[in-house]
Formats: structure tokens, sequence, C-alpha cells
């Protein structure tokens, strides 16, 4: 592909400007210039907020596995694409060329197809950050299945609540993961799950531990002896930009997650054009981002993004803590990596181990940092600028979300002066606004208020799997003609802009998003709670954690305190899964309620948070006497 980096300020300036004054003929000349089409759109863009419908290349046709390899086999087949770094340092790590990929992707493509898998079929992916998470996500792209990639470390219940929304055919997993010094037996929560789940007639099962696993017959192969068996050319389907590529969940505030779905031609634009500016990535550089496939940011720019630029993208299985915290720049080192794309979680992790970690290691092949997942603060930022950066490599603080499939704010490194804790400016063709509560969009500098968009961008999400009610019910009624993030940020006197964090009732907790509606409906399951309430509050690593306000039923009976608490986080593990756990449970007599019912989240929040100087007015509530019960017994 050839250059289309910006390069400084005024050009970003120049560029921005062409973007959102003709978005059309902007969009239209990267996709020309930059990707594989089998054939080109009638038309660029159409859109409706209101209804919502967006269509990006409409018309258009392509794969895209052949943009993210085909096209590169001529130019840069013996280059690496992924470099595979497994949990166990002492094991080596892969080096897996453009020219290998292709005959990987395209043997387990071939195998989806004899086991049955059609485009249009859903796909569910459990697998730990081993090579086959890429290449079936690839495989299912190259026959047109829509991949719903599940994040490992859900639990069985989550998993099947997912494959059920989906209603996938199949789910590819792996006898077992590593994580650290442990493993999971991730084929025993798949089995689990499936108890629940009819609509899955096949699972392909990687070798990844080596142990004996429980192989139901006529359902579950082993992968690699189909793989053996495969041919190793595989035509691409051919797909309508709009098709879907994939569904990925997320969390709601309220509810069950949201799949949300993105399309294939507008995505792939997206992602790839962001990848390239943001992370300025060059033919020779090696780019590292230590997400997971099985979040947006590993869909985006470990797979699909640095694929799509014939990048080098390593992909890491392990754990920053193992075998000990300089494991990170370990492999930095390792492997030169010229790019570092991690969360601020990850980074206050590592602050807090000192830098006698990152002092043995050679950092001077870094040329970009970047953070995403939560807001990072000043003290986190300056650590990562000081000790990672050396001050040489611009830090990239990058804003987006699961429904944006790529990077919305963000500097652009060497061309924008960054500003600690500051998302920035707009990323090229991206419209922001801030919003007050009337519903006013809220214009100038040094304001305040609700993140909004105002115009469509290629990568939107389209909807939701089976409920766009709910898609247009959750982005675009809440302000008139407009998506609306969920999140809050300000704007200072220069246009820069910084997220303040989430308006809604989602908290995110290490980076990962959990709605509190689900975390409270898993722990009113137990037969002693009556009612409870999540809320976050600040940690020092987390950036966020649970603190859980519990009302027991009354049985006469006295329990132990710590026993229940053991048990709640244990009926959280399950439903949901290790990361939404609680580390602080209160038993209260009652929640504070509004009149009409509804718990007021905003005191709990401030009594969790060591904030009660002002808690506004209480007497409006139902039942003020259980605020000051709350205090008196906080933890
Ligand atoms: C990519 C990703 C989305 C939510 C988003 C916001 C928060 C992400 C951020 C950030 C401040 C940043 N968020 N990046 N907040 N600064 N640089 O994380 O997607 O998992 O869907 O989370 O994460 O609150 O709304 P997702």
């Amino acid at each position: 592909m050839s250059n289309y980096h910006i390069k400084h300020l005024e050009e970003y300036y120049q560029v921005y400007r062409k973007s959102v004054r003709n978005p059309e003929i902007f969009w239209e000349e990267i996709a020309e210039e930059h990707f594989m089409w089998r054939k080109k759109w009638d038309n660029v863009l159409s859109w409706d907020f209101t209804k919502p419908e967006v269509k990006w290349f409409e018309g258009a046709q392509l794969n895209i596995t052949e943009n993210c390899i085909d096209r590169h086999l001529h130019i840069r087949g013996d280059k690496t694409a992924i470099i595979f770094e497994p949990n166990n340092p002492e094991e080596e790590a892969q080096h897996i060329s453009y020219r290998d990929l292709h005959d990987k992707v395209c043997r387990f493509a071939n195998v989806l197809k004899e086991q049955g898998i059609q485009k249009g079929d859903r796909v569910c992916i459990y697998l730990p950050m081993i090579p086959e998470l890429a290449i079936s996500v690839l495989a299912c792209a190259r026959i047109g299945a829509i991949h719903s990639v599940v994040f490992a470390g859900f639990s069985s219940s989550a998993l099947a609540t997912r494959i059920n929304d989906a209603t996938c055919k199949m789910v590819i997993t792996s006898d077992g993961s590593y994580r650290g010094a442990k493993t999971i037996d991730l084929k025993g929560i798949v089995d689990e799950a499936l108890k629940e789940c009819e609509c899955v007639e096949t699972v392909l099962v990687a070798k990844r531990i080596n142990t004996d696993i429980h192989m139901e017959t006529g359902r579950d192969h082993w992968l690699q002896p189909l793989l053996d068996e495969a041919y190793h050319d595989c035509v691409p389907e051919v797909m309508d930009a709009e098709d879907p590529l994939f569904i990925l969940y997320t969390s709601g505030s309220t509810g069950k997650p949201k799949g949300m779905v993105h399309s294939t031609a507008g995505y792939m634009v997206y992602s790839a054009y962001t990848f390239k500016n943001v992370f300025q990535y060059r033919e020779q550089d090696v780019y590292w981002c230590t997400a997971d496939i099985g979040w947006i940011t590993g869909h985006s720019y470990i797979v699909y993004g640095p694929l799509c630029n014939g990048a080098t993208t390593v992909m890491f299985e392990g754990v920053p803590s193992y075998p000990d915290f300089g494991r990170f720049w370990e492999i930095v080192e390792k492997h030169k990596v010229n790019q570092f794309y991690t969360a601020p979680t990850a980074i206050r992790a590592l602050a807090k181990e000192g830098v006698e970690h990152l002092e043995k290691h050679d950092l001077s092949s870094l040329k970009v940092l970047g953070t995403v997942g939560e807001p990072i603060n000043e003290e986190a930022w300056h650590w990562y600028d000081d000790n990672v950066g050396k001050r040489k490599a611009p830090i990239v603080d990058t804003w987006w979300q699961t429904e944006t499939g790529g990077i919305m704010i963000t500097p652009i490194p060497y061309a924008t002066p960054t500003k600690p804790t500051y998302a920035t400016l707009p990323f090229i063709g991206i419209q922001p606004a801030l919003m007050d509560e009337n519903g006013n969009e809220i214009k100038g500098n040094q304001v305040d208020g609700r993140l909004c968009i105002k115009f469509p961008w290629p990568s939107m999400a389209r909807t939701i799997w089976g409920n766009h009610q709910r898609y247009k019910d959750t982005y675009f009624s809440a302000y008139e003609n407009k998506y609306f993030t969920g999140d809050g940020a300000l704007r200072d006197e220069v246009g820069y802009y910084r997220i303040t964090g989430r308006v809604d009732d989602v908290i995110i907790v290490s980076g990962h998003n959990l709605g509190t509606a689900p975390i409270e409906d898993a722990i009113n399951e137990h037969p002693a709670v009556a009612e409870s309430a999540i809320v976050g509050f600040p940690h020092d690593i987390k950036g966020n954690a649970l603190y859980g306000y519990v009302t027991l039923k009354e049985t006469g009976e006295s329990r132990n305190q710590n026993n229940l608490r053991k048990e709640i986080n244990q009926i959280i593990t399950e439903q949901i899964g290790p990361i939404a756990k609680l580390d602080k449970i209160q038993f209260t007599n009652g929640l504070p309620k509004t009149r009409s019912g509804k718990i007021m989240r905003r005191i709990l929040r401030k009594i969790a948070g060591k904030d009660t100087s002002n808690l506004g007015d209480t007497s409006t509530l139902l039942n003020p006497e259980v605020v000051q019960d709350i205090m008196d017994n906080a933890l």
C-alpha cells in the first residue's frame, strides 16, 4: 500500500477539513487508492440517523481477506505477518509469513466449509491468544461466515448467552489455555455452555495444553487432522460492502449484552486507514497491541488494521506479570517493537512494580506508544512517557468503542502535540459534538458535555444483532440526529478533547466494560439476597473497582457475612466471569430509592468513593433513613 501518512499538524488540519467538507469525495479517494475491490461502489454513502440506517460503498464487492493477505503475497510474501509470542518465554516464538498465513487461512476456511459452514452462518470463536484465533477469524471472513469472538475469560453461562443470541452453528475452541502459571480448562467451559445451546452442531478443538478432555462423538472434532487433510487454496467468497463481517458483544447498562454488527467494506477502510496514521506504521516496523482479540481493540488493531497494511503484528498469549513484571519489556526488546499499544490498567500495574524491570531492557526501538480502554490518569501518563518512551515516543491516547469499530479521537503521533489525559483531536472524518442536558449542542471551547458524533464514519456498527430497535434506543434516541456515545467529555481552549468517563451505568474495570444490571441480576439469584446495587469506586490499578451494596432477605437466621461474600462472588464468576467480581460487599438494611422506586446510585457512588461531603438533597428519597446507616457501615 502506498504511503498515506499525515506528517504534521497543518497537514492534519488540511486533511481533516477536506474530510468533513466533502466526506464522500474524501473516503472515495481513500477506498479507491488503498484497497482491492472485486467491484467498485455505486454510491459512497447513504445515511439516515432517524431510522437509523447507514451504508458505505453500497454496490461494491470485495473480500477483506484478499485485502489482508492475498494482495501482499507478490510484494511481501516472505514478510512476517504475525509474530506469536507464547505464554512461556522458554517456548520459541513463531513467525508466520504472509505466505504461511495464506495457506493456514485457506486450509481453515476449507475445513469450515467441509463442516457445513456457509456464507452468513454465525461461528463462535472461544480461543486463547494463539495463532488459531487470528486464523479462524480470517477463515470465517474468507468464506463469508460471520464470526462472533467471545473473550476466553468469560464464563460458560456468559458464553452460552452469546452463542444463543447469534444462533451460532459452530464453536471453535481449544483443549485449554495458559495464563501465566495457570492452565484453564476451556473445553470444559464450552461443554458446560453447550448444555444450553441447541443451535451448535459442531465444535472444532485446537490442541494447546495437551490435556485429556471429553470429546462428544459426532459433535467435537480435533482441528489439526482436519487441517492436515484440507486443500491449500480457497477462493474467497465475494461479499457485498454492507454484508456483516462480525458480531462482537459489548455490555449495556441494562439487560443482555449487545451484539454489535460490523459490516465489511466500511470497517475495512476505516480500521486500515486509522491503523496506518495513528501508529505511523512503516514497512519495516514491528507493531504490538497487547489487547486480546476477544475485544474490539484486538479485532481492529491486531488483526484487520495491521494485516490490511501488510504490517508485522505481535500476538502475545500471556500476561504482563509472568514470569515477572519485566515480560512486556523483554518482548519489546526481543522483537524490536516499534509501536506498542496497551491499556491504562496495564500501565498502572507495571508502574507499581517500579522501574527496575524496565531498566534491564533495551526499549530504544519504540517510536509510538498507545493507550486505550479507559481514561488515563496523569500519573500513569507521565510514567509511560518518562520510563517507557523516554520522552521520545509520543503517546497516542486513543478514544473509541466497540460500536465505533475504529479510533475516533486521538493525536497523530509526531503531528499533534500531546497533552496528558487528553485524547486531543478528532480523527480524520470524525465530527464530534458536546451536548447539554436539554439536547442542545454546546459550541465553542472550554466547555463540557455529553459526547456525540454528528456524521457517519465508515466503521460504525450498523445494528445490534436481532434487535434494531435497541440499537436505535441506545445510540440514536438521546439526541436528535446524533450518535450518542455514553461518555462525557470536555473540550479545552484549543479544542482538545478529554474523555471524563461513562455517564450511564457501565463501569470500566481494568479496561473491561461491565454493565451493572447483569451483575446485580447474578447477585440477586443468591437465595439469601433480597436486592443489590453495584457502583464503581476509584482503584489504583484497575481504574475502577466494584462495590456492591446487598440487602439480605429477612429470614431470621444469621449467616456468616464472609461466607456470603464468597458465595456472591462465586455466582458472579459463574455467570459473568472473574473480571466482574466485587472488591467490596457491604450488607445494608435497604437501598436509597427515589419515589418512583429507582435506586439512587449517585449517592451510593459517593459513599463508595468516600466522598460524603456533598450528598445532595436526600430528603426526596422514599427512605432517607437508610443513607446514614449505609454511611456508618461503609467499607
Ligand atoms: C476500544 C474500547 C468503550 C469505552 C468508551 C470509554 C472508554 C475507551 C478510552 C476511553 C477514555 C480513552 N474508553 N478508550 N475512555 N479514554 N482513550 O475500549 O472499546 O471496550 O467498547 O469500551 O471505553 O468509556 O465508551 P470498548
